[in-house]
C-alpha cells in the first residue's frame, strides 16, 4: 500500500509538472528555424558543438560557423558581426552578410581546409582576412582546381566577381 501510494504521488507529480509547464510548451511549440538549421549542419558535419544559439565550433573553436538571425519577416535581424582579430571569414552574403564561417590563425601551417566540412561549400560571396598570414583559395576541395583567388593578410573583400561566386570549395594559409 505504501509503496502503491508512492506510485500515485509520482504520476500525480508527472501530472503537476506536465500541466505547469504545458502554456510553455504550446508556445514554443513553432520550430525555431534557426535551431532546425544548427540541427541538420550538427548532424551532417561530425565533431561540431553548437556554442551559442546560432554558432557551431569545430576543433576547439578554431573553426566558428554563425548563421544569420532572421526576424519574423525573414529579414536579417543584424547585421553579420565583423570578422574578429586574428581570425579569417568567409561570408555567404555580399557585403559580409548572411551566415559566416570564421577560422582561427593557428590554423595556419599551410594545412588544406575543405569547406564542406563545415556547410561552407561554394557559398563564399565576400571575406575578411584579419590575420598575419595570407590565405590561398581553391575551387575544388584538397587545394584542388584553378586557385580562385588569395586573401592577403589584413585585407578584405565586400563583393566577389560572378566568375568566382560561390564557388571556393578549400583554402589554405601560411
Ligand atoms: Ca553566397
Amino acid at each position: 500500500m505504501k509503496h502503491h501510494l508512492a506510485a500515485i504521488l509520482t504520476a500525480t507529480a508527472a501530472g503537476l509538472t506536465l500541466l505547469a509547464t504545458g502554456g510553455a510548451t504550446a508556445a514554443s511549440a513553432a520550430p525555431d528555424p534557426i535551431q532546425q538549421k544548427i540541427d541538420k549542419v550538427l548532424a551532417e558535419h561530425p565533431g561540431g558543438t553548437q556554442t551559442s544559439k546560432n554558432t557551431i565550433a569545430w576543433q576547439n573553436g578554431d573553426v566558428i560557423l554563425t548563421l544569420a538571425g532572421q526576424n519574423a519577416k525573414g529579414v536579417q535581424a543584424a547585421a553579420a558581426a565583423p570578422c574578429p582579430d586574428g581570425r579569417f571569414c568567409l561570408f555567404n552574403d555580399a557585403n559580409f552578410g548572411g551566415d559566416f564561417v570564421s577560422f582561427r590563425d593557428r590554423l595556419c601551417d599551410n594545412r588544406i581546409i575543405n569547406l564542406p566540412s563545415f556547410n561552407f561549400n561554394d557559398k563564399t560571396s565576400s571575406w575578411a582576412n584579419n590575420t598575419d598570414f595570407d590565405v590561398d583559395v581553391w575551387s575544388d576541395i584538397g587545394a584542388g582546381g584553378p586557385r580562385l583567388f588569395q586573401m592577403f593578410t589584413f585585407t578584405e573583400s565586400a563583393g566577389l566577381p560572378k566568375n568566382l561566386n560561390d564557388r571556393a570549395s578549400s583554402l589554405n594559409c601560411f
